[in-house]
């Protein structure tokens, strides 16, 4: 009984992190692992790119997974 619990807790958190993954991917349209400009406005039709260059804080013209959490966190994008 013990061990079926467990394989559904493990089951769960897979399943949840497959998810968060998922999002980020299907944002990333070109598939390189980070969010254009243009990606992310996509599905963020109101992003200017003043908003998108304070989301972008090493200005290489990306948005990465950490750029990307930061974001969400500071309120610049919907989680
Ligand atoms: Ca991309
Ligand atoms: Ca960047």
């Amino acid at each position: 009984m013990k061990n079926i619990v467990m394989q559904t807790a493990a089951v769960l958190a897979l399943t949840v992190s497959a998810t968060a993954m998922s999002a980020q991917s299907e944002m990333d349209t070109d598939g390189d692992g980070l969010l254009s400009y243009n990606e992310l406005l996509a599905v963020n039709p109101e992003l200017t790119e003043e908003a998108f260059g304070a989301i972008d804080t090493n200005s290489d013209g990306a948005v990465d997974a950490d750029e990307l959490k930061a974001a969400q966190e500071a309120g610049l994008l919907p989680a």
